[in-house]
């Protein structure tokens, strides 16, 4: 199998954890794609040139995030999203948070990164906004995280991970103590040290 990334994609870093986790990292050849510039190779998987793509050994180009872990637990699995029941429903809400997190990061740090004169202060107070209440909410219940590794886990951690890495300002887990032991133990574990964005 083939997955298309980046280095610093949080999207596609969890796909790359959920592999490692799943002990199947070893059939898989990662390729980085810089996405800040117009890649044709990455056009032709995926028609909204986003990474994480993962081609599949009969060929399939599998997009997004979600879809590719899914299809992994359910290939290789499964142990990252239970198959039914009602943990299922709440891994995959606590998972779709975690990415909720990240499609409001990523504008706002891009809002951020524009000339100050064209910087709108109420996309980006909108936008963070949208991560300090999901945070919140994430350090004040604890049951998303009350059983082994999932894809909400997985989620959760890369959301961090992008915010410290992206957004060292925010300083997001100094207001948070219990997220913030959780990711301790969590960042700690190795396919969280493997893929570390740099
Ligand atoms: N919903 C998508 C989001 C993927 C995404 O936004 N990827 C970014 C990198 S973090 C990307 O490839 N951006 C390049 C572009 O939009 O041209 C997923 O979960 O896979």
């Amino acid at each position: 199998m083939q997955l298309y990334g980046s280095n610093t994609s949080p999207y596609a870093r969890k796909i790359r954890i959920a592999a490692i986790e799943l002990g199947v990292m070893d059939r898989i050849t990662f390729t980085a794609f810089d996405v800040g510039t117009m890649q044709p190779e990455l056009v032709k998987l995926n028609p909204l040139h986003k990474v994480p793509v993962l081609v599949t050994d009969d060929g399939r180009a599998l997009f997004d995030s979600p879809v590719i872990a899914e299809w992994l637990d359910v290939t290789y699995g499964p142990r990252l999203l239970p198959a039914s029941g009602p943990a299922r429903w709440s891994v995959l809400t606590v998972a779709a948070l975690a990415d909720g997190i990240l499609d409001a990061a990523v504008p706002a740090r891009a809002e951020r990164l524009r000339p100050p004169e064209q910087q709108s202060a109420a996309a980006i107070e909108k936008n963070l906004g949208k991560v300090a209440r999901a945070l919140d909410w994430l350090d004040q219940n604890d049951s998303w995280h009350a059983g082994a590794p999932d894809f909400g886990q997985i989620g959760v951690g890369c959301a961090i991970g992008y915010l410290e890495f992206r957004m060292p300002d925010l300083a997001v887990l100094s207001t948070r103590p219990r997220l913030a032991a959780w990711n301790a133990g969590f960042s700690a574990r190795p396919a969280m040290k493997a893929t570390v964005p740099h």
